[in-house]
């Protein structure tokens, strides 16, 4: 099976990205662009081909590709964030993903719904989707996005999200569907079935590269010794200057399935 990733180059307004949880600090766009290439080399490294949506200068989170679509399996169902200064970002990853031969479906108004708030575990038995109810994504999108994804088995829950920017700012899934978080910012560390509290915030993200391997910010030592001790291997890139953005390992790719 071919791993592909679509990924979605820093355009030159980066440092004026949206902000809700965290003051703003000066961001190094050149720093940014030489990390953004650290992360596309370090998913080639670990076998995974990357398509980049075409950039979109004129957002300044368009970097922040994870945002604007959900993949399920074929289908790729376009969303619509929920802050009108990222809704144009859509477009050109519909039209890639188009051209790489997904279906497509969309989120359709009054619906709003972030790829960052949808946290996927799919088995052979069927999927679980939870999605995050907060600033950005409202009970309509989910709505919209269960419909899209009920006749390919999956089941779709809502949680709150009211403490970051997203749900995968808060909370991210192990190879095996372990959730982990750091708990001062999760709404119900209680309410998850597997729950593993790290230590850190960054260390609540992870990207899942293969059933032993998972990609994390080099800001989170102690957590990354924490996976190893699981048995993990942990490949680490420093990402400091999208975390000044509220944006984080997940939110810079989207895997495809063929
Ligand atoms: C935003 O506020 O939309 C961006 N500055 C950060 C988006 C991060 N995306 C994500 O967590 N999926």
């Amino acid at each position: 099976m071919t791993k592909r990733a679509l990924v979605r180059r820093p355009g030159p307004r980066l440092a004026e990205g949206l902000l809700t949880h965290l003051e703003r600090v000066p961001v190094d766009v050149d720093l940014a662009r030489r990390q953004w290439e650290g992360y596309v080399a370090a998913l080639a490294a670990e076998g995974w081909e990357t398509v980049e949506v075409p950039p979109a200068d004129d957002c300044p989170d368009a970097v922040f590709v994870e945002d604007t679509v959900v993949m399920y399996g074929d289908l790729a169902v376009i969303t619509r964030p929920g802050a009108d200064e990222r809704k144009p970002e859509t477009a050109a990853t519909e039209a890639t993903l188009r051209d790489l031969g997904y279906r497509i479906a969309r989120i359709e108004a009054p619906g709003t719904l972030d790829g960052g708030d949808v946290l996927k575990h799919v088995t052979p038995e069927g999927g679980t989707v939870w999605v995050g109810l907060g600033g950005r994504t409202n009970a309509a999108g989910l709505d919209k996005l269960a419909a899209h994804l009920a006749p390919l088995g999956a089941r779709t829950v809502g949680v709150p999200v009211s403490l970051v920017l997203h749900l995968k700012s808060a909370v991210t899934a192990l190879p095996d569907g372990t959730v982990l978080g750091y708990p001062p910012l999760v709404d119900d560390p209680a309410g998850w079935p597997e729950f593993l509290a790290v230590p850190e915030e960054p260390g609540a993200h992870v990207v899942v590269l293969d059933p032993s391997t998972v990609l994390m910010s080099t800001s989170a030592p102690a957590t990354r010794a924490l996976l190893e001790d699981r048995g993990l291997r942990v490949v680490a890139v420093d990402i400091s200057e999208y975390e000044k953005l509220e944006g984080c390992v997940t939110c810079l790719s989207v895997r495809l399935r063929d």
